[in-house]
């Protein structure tokens, strides 16, 4: 265990990125490489805020909450218009020139984010210790997000299967996995888009993802600006459209989340129901493949389950998703040296290290992020994985009091990489030293 004094002082120092990187409103994930609002990763910055600073916490949401389109959907970015330096910029995206249901009064990006949100706002109420005024904030909060969650029954779903489909790699959080390497490469581009990076510019290019996955994704940009983000013309003229099972899980969660708030306020459960049925059939009879055993995502465009060995097909497990059974086999393979928990070093790597795609460094290609493992500890948990969601815990905390609260890490040597200070490493270590605080 951990010595206390220790553990104080990386609290310290957590509440302080925080406080570092936040602009008023709302936080940035990062100090340079992310200089504005991001979706899931405000949700995560809430969780920890909520132990903080509880007016902050919700503020936080709120703040997420001004970018909503008319349609429902929150968008993955709320631009800062005091920072100039982040491509694609709001000016690329043009969404209120597109697409007349895009508010005028903040800038914002045209895709969404992991649906975590109803599950962090959940959260944000249940640590809070003034009721009252939770209560109200819940009460503010809660149209606007039963429309967000509507919006993925509504629009991203419209073969009616319970599942949720993204339209770019960004959209997954996951940007850079080797999920998406097949369709990405299948992509055709009709013509060659002209843009400049930011990020390589800030960190090194061998951390980040390559020119021809950056062509891609600020190809279907202009893409979707083309078709004045026009969810049919999406559906049929975007060659990336994938139903994630992070992505799923996340929203699955986030239903049963919305149905507890729902309690809270008195409001009617009954259509929420509907959709949390759905959408757990739909992981349980698409996503999962019972030769591999394993959960997938699925390619709509191609017609074919997505087979790759990456940290996604676990995140059922944070979810409730899987029968007893099943979750003992997840775990069984996830703890295994061979492939996510590396025996000298620090679990949870985001690819199996048994991947031909395995790469340390890489952006979402094999390093370990806070945010996946925290989802993991919770999906440890949930099943009675209390030793193994321990120690998970504890190499955790090992590895941020060896290197500080970096992006991502090195799974052997805990190495940071890509931004220092970043937001959401930050805040889940504080929810992971307040909710288990022996350790
Ligand atoms: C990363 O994604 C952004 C694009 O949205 C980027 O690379 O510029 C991802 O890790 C994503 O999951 C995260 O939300 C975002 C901000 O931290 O950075």
């Amino acid at each position: 265990m951990t010595d206390q004094s220790l553990l104080k002082g990386l609290k310290k120092r957590a509440v302080k990125v925080l406080k570092d990187n936040d602009t008023g409103n709302s936080t940035k994930p990062a100090p340079l490489l992310y200089p504005h609002q991001w979706m899931w990763d405000s949700a995560f910055i809430a969780i920890g805020l909520s132990h903080i600073d509880e007016e902050r916490a919700q503020q936080e949401i709120l703040s997420l909450l001004r970018g909503q389109w008319t349609n429902g959907m929150i968008p993955h970015i709320i631009f800062n218009p005091h920072y100039a330096k982040y491509f694609p910029n709001p000016a690329f995206w043009n969404t209120p020139a597109c697409f007349s249901g895009a508010p005028k009064t903040v800038q914002t990006s045209g895709i969404t984010q992991p649906p975590i949100l109803a599950s962090a706002t959940y959260a944000v109420f249940k640590n809070s210790s003034n009721k009252k005024k939770a209560t109200a904030f819940l009460k503010k909060v809660f149209p606007a997000l039963k429309k967000y969650y509507r919006f993925f029954l509504t629009y991203r779903d419209p073969i009616e299967e319970g599942l949720a489909y993204i339209i770019h790699p960004w959209e997954s959080g996951l940007d850079n996995s080797p999920r998406w390497d097949e369709v990405l490469s299948n992509i055709k581009m009709k013509w060659t888009p002209k843009y400049e990076r930011v990020d390589n510019k800030i960190i090194s290019p061998e951390q980040r993802p390559g020119g021809q996955e950056y062509d891609k994704y600020t190809y279907l940009v202009e893409l979707f600006r083309d078709v004045n983000y026009d969810s049919n013309r999406i559906w049929d003229e975007n060659p990336f459209i994938v139903q994630p099972v992070l992505f799923n899980c996340l929203l699955y969660e986030s239903t049963q989340s919305l149905k507890e708030i729902c309690k809270i306020l008195d409001e009617d459960t009954a259509e929420i129901e509907q959709w949390t049925l759905k959408i757990r059939n739909g992981i349980n009879n698409k996503l999962w493949d019972k030769n591999l055993k394993m959960y997938c995502d699925f390619d709509l465009k191609n017609n074919r389950l997505i087979k790759k060995d990456t940290i996604a097909s676990f995140t059922p497990l944070y979810a409730g998703i899987p029968s007893q059974g099943i979750a003992d086999l997840l775990v069984n393979t996830l703890m295994l040296p061979t492939q996510y928990w590396p025996t000298d070093g620090y679990p949870l790597t985001s690819v199996s290290m048994s991947a031909p795609e395995f790469d340390p460094k890489k952006y979402w290609r094999g390093p370990v992020w806070i945010n996946i493992n925290w989802l993991m500890i919770n999906g440890l948990q949930r099943y009675a994985y209390y030793e193994e969601a321990g120690r998970l815990i504890e190499k955790t905390i090992d590895l941020v009091l060896k290197s500080g609260f970096y992006e991502y890490f090195d799974p052997f040597t805990g190495k940071g990489y890509g931004s220092d200070k970043f937001s959401w490493s930050a805040s889940l270590i504080i929810d992971l030293l307040e909710t288990y605080g022996k350790y």
